[in-house]
């Protein structure tokens, strides 16, 4: 629009009287004033909007954001001044009013002054000029003073603030220590949730043992069983036993102990419960603890026994106890062994100590036990690759992680922790033998009870190897983790 043709419109909106050119100047101007504004303001609320799209496209997620430190209100701190501050300002008080009593005498000598002779009038005079001197003298002294409490109040409101800022620094460290306090308790509180999980009871576990197994069998040969026991029945229970999971040499024990036993007595089944009691009562450690520390558990065993889920239901459950525990991935060997225990270690609130794949598991192993051991930590639990028991080769890898782990830690490990898949059946027992020749073992873990109907194992495995069964595994849970309880064993299977 062209300003005649903006002078014309605006005329025709606002009439103005004759056309006076100085009242249409003055309205074209606020009207191109008006819009100037208008234009801007426009201008900057388009510059807002635009504003979230120069924004970074990565958000961190919010467990990833760096924790703020908390925020804490500093205390106001007030302390009392200092002797020589009040000293001070007291004395610039005093000086000023003897300033103030020096000037009013001056006024007064100067009233007398106008009413007196001329000698007289020159010694008022003098005496004049001396007080004004010592007005002066007493407001610079009272100057002095005042300068000397204000470093003094000075000092005591930098004092103020140090304190205040103390303080503050002291109830922001306290808050993060009651954070992590309640974050260590919220960990604790998981683990504990995560171990309590229902699990199933051994009885329920070993019922495919006792519905289909060796238990069948023997349970109808218990019932059917003549009075007194003759020939024919050990007989029976020899076919019995030796086609059951356990063992040739225990089959052959128990029946030689029935025929001396119970031969002319009534109950072949408390003859055969009373024995398989005795044969499974061998003193095992539950505790995950006692040596150290760290205590040290290193476990082994074949492919796939349950080596690493037993890890993460044993880390569960030292971890609901209280313990700190650390992971050593030992099991270099598969690409993803390391991140199942991580998964188990994450859960049950473990640390995990891992190497690159395929590294040694050795060196893996030696720093697990050597960061277990800095850290502070209660138990360390290591885990190794799954290998054949006819493998010399690996049996040798293996005694030289039982070995790195003395060196680490003399004394340890503490506990070798053999898992064994109880649905091998009698070939469990032939894994014990070899991995016990060749690395010594202390525990048992016999995993795996609820899918099989081979539990009888147990028997065989305690009879020849003489090491405890310490844990028996009948189902994915934590809890079906269970300590192995000889006595909740014989009254599973027999009653
Ligand atoms: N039903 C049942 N399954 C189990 C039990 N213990 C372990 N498992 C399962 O057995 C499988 C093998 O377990 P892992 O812990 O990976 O065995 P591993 O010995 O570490 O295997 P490798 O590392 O390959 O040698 C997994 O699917 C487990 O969930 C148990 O007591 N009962
Ligand atoms: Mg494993």
């Amino acid at each position: 629009m062209t300003t005649p043709s903006l002078q014309s419109w605006v005329s025709a909106q606002v009439p103005v009287e004759d056309g006076n050119p100085l009242v249409t100047i003055l309205l074209i101007g606020g009207l191109v004033l008006l819009m100037v504004l208008f234009v801007r303001k426009m201008w900057a609320r388009g510059k807002t909007a635009e504003k979230p799209k120069l924004q970074s496209t990565t958000q961190l997620t919010p467990s990833l954001e760096p924790s703020k430190p908390p925020e804490v209100v500093a205390p106001k701190v007030t302390l009392p001044p200092s002797e020589l501050e009040a000293q001070k300002k007291a004395e610039a008080e005093t000086l000023r009013r003897q300033a103030d009593e020096l000037k009013a005498k001056l006024a007064d000598l100067e009233a007398e002054k106008s009413k007196a002779d001329a000698p007289a009038r020159a010694a008022l005079e003098a005496a004049q000029q001396k007080l004004r001197d010592d007005a002066e003298a007493a407001k610079k002294d009272a100057y002095r003073a005042e300068k000397a409490a204000e470093s003094e109040e000075k000092d005591r409101k930098k004092r103020e603030r140090e304190e205040a800022a103390r303080l503050a620094a002291e109830e922001a460290q306290r808050k993060v220590e009651e954070a992590a306090r309640l974050a260590a308790e919220a960990k604790l509180e998981q683990a504990r949730k995560v171990a309590a999980e229902g699990g199933q009871t051994l009885a329920a576990g070993l019922s495919k043992t006792k519905r289909e197994g060796f238990m069948a069998r023997l349970s109808g040969l218990f019932s059917a069983a003549p009075k007194p026991i003759d020939e024919s029945v050990l007989a029976e229970l020899e076919e019995v036993l030796f086609t059951a999971d356990i063992g040739v040499k225990t089959a052959s024990r128990l029946v030689q102990h029935a025929r001396d036993t119970a031969k002319g007595s009534q109950d072949l089944k408390s003859v055969i419960r009373d024995e398989v009691q005795r044969i499974v009562t061998l003193k095992a450690n539950h505790t995950l603890g006692g040596g150290g520390p760290p205590h040290v558990i290193m476990v082994i065993g074949v492919n796939g026994s349950g080596k690493t889920t037993t890890i993460g239901k044993l880390a569960a459950k030292a971890t609901a106890a209280g313990k700190k525990v650390l992971l050593g991935a030992g099991d270099t060997f598969r690409a993803a062994a390391a991140e199942q225990l991580d998964v188990w270690a994450e859960r049950a609130g473990a640390q995990l100590v891992k190497g690159k794949d395929e590294a040694d598991p050795a060196s893996v192993v030696f720093d697990a036990v050597k960061q277990g051991v800095e850290r502070k930590v209660d138990l360390v639990i290591a885990d190794t690759a799954g290998r054949l028991h006819t493998k010399a080769n690996l049996m040798e890898e293996l005694k030289k992680v039982r070995r790195v782990i003395e060196k680490a830690l003399p004394g340890a490990p503490h506990e070798v922790l053999l898992v064994l898949d109880s649905t091998n059946g009698q070939n469990a027992i032939v894994q014990a033998r070899q991995f016990h020749e060749a690395v010594g073992i202390t525990s048992i873990a016999l995993t795996k009870l609820d899918g099989t109907a081979k539990g009888g194992v147990i028997i065989g495995i305690c009879d020849e190897m003489k090491v405890p069964v310490s844990w028996v595994g009948v189902g994915e849970k934590v809890a079906d983790l269970r300590p192995f309880d000889p006595k909740e064993f014989v009254e599973a299977l027999f009653d």
